[in-house]
C-alpha cells in the first residue's frame, strides 16, 4: 500500500491531539498545523512530539492560519496528503457572538480555502477530505432526535459559520466529485477539553473547591441538555468515515442526554460531594448536602458551591440536543465505547491531579494564579 500522509488543521485542540494519536498508530505520516502564538500552545501533543533530527520522523507541525490561502496552499503543495482532516476552527458557541466576522473567516471561509487548495492543486481526485461539522446546525430543533436528514436551524455565529462549511463540502463533492464528507458529531469531551466548555469547565472547577483553591462555580444554563461522547470514540469515526468507497455524512452521537446540572451532580458525586440546588431561574444555586469519601477535604456541608450567573447565558441558546447515530452503527459498525459515567470519572481524575499539583506549589509558598473564565 502506498504511503498515508494526513494533513491536520486543529491539530493543537482536542481532536487534533487525539485523531494525531490514532493514525501514527495506523502508520501514517502526521502533518499538523499550528499557529503561531506569544506562548506555546502545543501542550496536547508535546507527548508526541519527534525531534526534527531524529531518523524515521512521522510527525511533523507546520505553522499555518485558516485565514491564510497562500499558507494553506504552499503547505499542502509540500506534503501532498492523501487525507484532509479540517479540525481547525474557533470553536466556541459563546465566543463566536462576540466574534462573529472572524469566526466566519475562519470555519466558513477556512474550509473554502482548503477546498479550492486542494481542487488548485489537483488534489481534489486524489485527496480525500473530512469536515468537523457539529450538532449546532440543527440548533433551533426541529425534530427530536437528530438525524441526518433533519433540517437545521443554527442559532450562533459559529454555527452559521458551520452551515456554510457544511454545504460547501457537499458542493465540493458534487461538483467536482471530490471525496468529501462531513461528520455531524454531537458534544465529545475529554481531560483535553477546553477549560472553558461547560464539562472540563464544571470537573476542573469542582476539583479546585474540593482542594480549597476556589469556592464557588459560576454557571450559565443548567437546564440545557446535551449528548455527550467521549473525544476518543470520535476521532475515530473521523477516519472510519474517509475509509469508506463513496463519500457520505454521518451524525456521530451517543443517543443518551443529560443535562448540565446533572453534569454537575455526577462529577460532584464522583469527588463524594452530594449535592441539594435551591432557587429557581438565575437564584439558583447548589449547596453541600454531605460529604463521602476524601477526595474533597476542603469543602463542608452546607456551603455553596455553585450559582447561576447571566453572564453565561447566551443570546440565542441551543436548549436540546440528542444525536441518533443509527445509520453510522448500521453503515459503518461504529459505537462509542466510553459511557458518560466513564468519561466524568476521568475528567475529575485528571483535573483532581492538576488541582493536587496546584495546592503543593501553594503549600511550598510558590504562588499559583488560577486562570478563570
Ligand atoms: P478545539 O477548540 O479544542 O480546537 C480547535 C483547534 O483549531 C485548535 O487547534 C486551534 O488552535 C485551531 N484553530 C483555531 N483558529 C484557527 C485558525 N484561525 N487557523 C488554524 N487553526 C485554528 O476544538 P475541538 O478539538 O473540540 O473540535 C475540533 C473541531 O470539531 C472544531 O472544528 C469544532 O468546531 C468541531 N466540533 C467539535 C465538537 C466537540 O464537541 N468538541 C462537536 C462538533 C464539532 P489553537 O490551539 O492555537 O487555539
Ligand atoms: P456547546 O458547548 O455550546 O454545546 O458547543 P459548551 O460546553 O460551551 O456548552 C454546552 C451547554 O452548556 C451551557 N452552559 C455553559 N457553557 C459554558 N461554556 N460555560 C458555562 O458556564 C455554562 N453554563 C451553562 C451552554 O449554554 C450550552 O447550552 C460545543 C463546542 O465544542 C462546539 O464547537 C461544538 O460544535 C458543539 O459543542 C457540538
Amino acid at each position: 500500500m502506498s504511503k498515508q500522509v494526513a494533513l491536520i488543521t486543529g491539530i493543537t485542540g482536542q481532536d487534533g491531539s487525539y485523531l494525531a494519536e490514532f493514525l501514527l498508530e495506523k502508520g501514517y505520516e502526521v502533518h499538523g498545523i499550528k499557529r503561531r502564538a506569544s506562548l506555546f500552545n502545543t501542550e496536547r501533543v508535546d507527548h508526541i512530539y519527534q525531534d526534527p533530527h531524529e531518523n524515521e520522523q512521522r510527525f511533523y507541525l507546520h505553522y499555518g492560519d485558516l485565514t491564510d490561502s497562500s499558507n494553506l496552499t504552499r503547505i499542502i503543495s509540500e506534503i501532498r496528503p492523501t487525507e484532509v482532516y479540517n479540525l481547525g476552527a474557533m470553536s466556541h458557541v459563546a465566543v463566536s457572538f462576540e466574534s462573529p466576522e472572524y469566526t466566519a473567516d475562519v470555519d466558513a471561509i477556512g474550509t473554502l480555502r482548503l477546498l479550492e487548495s486542494l481542487r488548485f492543486l489537483g488534489l481534489d481526485k486524489t485527496t480525500r477530505f473530512y469536515q468537523a461539522s457539529t450538532s449546532e446546525l440543527y440548533g433551533l430543533v426541529q425534530e427530536i432526535p437528530q438525524k441526518e436528514t433533519t433540517p437545521f436551524y443554527p442559532r450562533s455565529p459559529y454555527a452559521v459559520a458551520k452551515l456554510y462549511a457544511y454545504w460547501i463540502t457537499v458542493n465540493y463533492r458534487e461538483a467536482y466529485g471530490m471525496y468529501a464528507c462531513n461528520g455531524v458529531l454531537f458534544n465529545h469531551e475529554s481531560p483535553r477539553r477546553g477549560e472553558t466548555f461547560v464539562t472540563r469547565k464544571i470537573t476542573r472547577g469542582l476539583c479546585n473547591i474540593a482542594l480549597g483553591i476556589e469556592d464557588c462555580l459560576y454557571m450559565g444554563n443548567v437546564d440545557s441538555l446535551r449528548d455527550w461522547g467521549h473525544a476518543k470514540d470520535y476521532v475515530r469515526m473521523q477516519w472510519m468515515m474517509l475509509q469508506q468507497e463513496k463519500p457520505e455524512d454521518f451524525v456521530i452521537a451517543t443517543g443518551v442526554q443529560y443535562s448540565v446540572k446533572q453534569f454537575i451532580e455526577f462529577a460532584a458525586l464522583e469527588l463524594g460531594i452530594v449535592l441539594r440546588w435551591e432557587g429557581e431561574g438565575v437564584d439558583k444555586k447548589a449547596f453541600i448536602d454531605s460529604v463521602t469519601g476524601d477526595k474533597a477535604p476542603n469543602v463542608k456541608v452546607g456551603q455553596v458551591i455553585v450559582q447561576i450567573d447571566p453572564r453565561y447565558f447566551r443570546p440565542a441558546e441551543v436548549e436540546t440536543l440528542l444525536g441518533d447515530p443509527s445509520y453510522a452503527k448500521q453503515k459503518l459498525g461504529w459505537e462509542p465505547q466510553i459511557t458518560l459515567p466513564e468519561l466524568v470519572s476521568e475528567m475529575v481524575a485528571s483535573d483532581l491531579y492538576q488541582a493536587r499539583k496546584h495546592a503543593l506549589l501553594v503549600n511550598e509558598g510558590f504562588p499559583v494564579s488560577v486562570s478563570r473564565e
